[in-house]
């Protein structure tokens, strides 16, 4: 296997194992946005930085990505490097801020806008700096956990072009769908050709598993998600693994996050070549098992808001958690059912993870 760089050996591959479907000694663990402004070492950064600049300064994004490993020393067992899913409509050519939440001044209006993007994204010329963030992160880690690399799925990333930001009923993106489904088709299969060229590129990085966050799929109903999500979903993984192997880079495990899209679970296992789907907290651990059969390795789940319910209901939530999880069987990869909220204190996720390392063991 050959990538340019060459890094420290790797010492706790807990999270690879689980990903290839093992059943680990005890489930690795690590949080969605572990990395954010409910630590104040992160709202020190931010005070000093804009949310883009830290992205764009490998320093800057090694450093943050490196602060929850810092703090919960050998209780996390991964990393997952510092960056935003709206960097890739910055490199189609949109302008995104973070005022605080993003929001793009010049969004989609209609399918003529899709002009002023740019026809061939050079992701290296683009998003360089994501790939040296990573290099510069996956040195400092040491090998101590290894380093996730992602992206925003295409379906969850046109939603935000054309919305603007973010959006409770999509309805803007929901009218392009409806009005404009091969226009939106044609943009959603650009956006994937980004994706996959973002993909690889953070592999050849030094990036040692990747997850597609689908944050919007369960806005999308059952027939929806399969005419406008599923395709690229399907087409990312498959291209991916086909690139990694041509171009003799190791071909990592791959997650795909489809929040809300529950009811696609067994037909993402049956019908992808994601290695793990990631499960929101709507759905019973061992319920899921049932539906994906042993194919798949499962991530997830428990809701974040039990972060801020005390400790005693961490406690048995994380319990039940393992004990639905591990009655099912196969790979298991503790984490919430989506990002940990602004509002935790630092040492209740600490008490989270304690928690997965007791009651995860075998
Ligand atoms: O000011 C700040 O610091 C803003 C908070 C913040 C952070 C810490 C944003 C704004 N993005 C991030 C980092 C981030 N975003 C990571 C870093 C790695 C880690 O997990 O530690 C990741 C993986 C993301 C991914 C992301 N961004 C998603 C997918 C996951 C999810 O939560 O569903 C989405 C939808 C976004 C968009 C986004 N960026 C930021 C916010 C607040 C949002 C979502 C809310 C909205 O739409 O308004």
């Amino acid at each position: 296997m050959t990538t340019p760089h060459t890094f420290p050996e790797l010492k706790n591959d807990l999270l690879l194992r689980a990903a290839r479907g093992e059943k680990t000694e005890r489930a690795p663990v690590w949080v969605m946005r572990q990395a954010g402004r409910y630590l104040p070492e992160f709202r020190e950064v931010r005070k000093e930085h804009e949310f883009f600049d830290v992205c764009r300064t490998p320093d800057l994004a090694c450093e943050v990505t490196m602060q929850p490993i810092r703090r919960y020393t050998g209780l996390l067992d991964a990393s997952i490097i510092f960056s935003d899913i709206l960097v890739v409509p910055q490199a189609l050519g949109m302008e995104v801020l973070m005022n605080p939440g993003p929001s793009f001044p010049d969004p989609l209006e209609t399918p003529a806008d899709i002009s002023k993007l740019r026809e061939v994204v050079d992701v290296e010329k683009e998003l360089g700096y994501v790939f040296r963030a990573i290099t510069q992160t996956r040195k400092e880690l040491n090998g101590e956990v290894p380093l996730i690399g992602f992206t925003g799925a295409p379906w969850t990333l046109f939603s935000y072009m054309v919305e603007g930001g973010g959006s409770k009923t999509l309805q803007k993106s929901k009218s392009w769908l409806f009005k404009y489904p091969e226009e939106s088709k044609a943009l959603i299969q650009r956006i994937t050709d980004v994706c996959v060229d973002y993909l690889v590129g953070q592999v050849k990085a030094g990036a040692q598993l990747l997850q597609v966050f689908d944050s919007n799929a369960g806005d999308l109903s059952p027939y929806d998600f399969n005419e406008f999500s599923f395709p690229s979903l399907q087409y990312i993984a498959t291209h991916v693994q086909r690139r990694l192997r041509e171009e003799n880079l190791p071909v990592v495990p791959m997650t795909l996050f489809a929040k809300g899209a529950n009811f696609a679970l067994k037909h993402l296992a049956d019908n992808t070549t994601y290695d793990v789907l990631g499960l929101d907290w709507c759905i019973d651990p061992l319920e899921a098992r049932k539906l994906v059969g042993s194919k798949v390795a499962l991530q997830g789940n428990m809701d974040p808001s039990v972060l801020v319910g005390g400790r005693p209901a961490i406690e048995a939530a994380v319990k039940r958690m393992s004990e639905g999880f591990r009655a099912g069987g196969g790979g298991w990869i503790a984490n919430l059912g989506h990002g940990i909220t602004p509002q935790v204190d630092p040492e209740d996720m600490r008490w989270f993870l304690e928690c997965v390392h007791k009651y995860s063991a075998l």
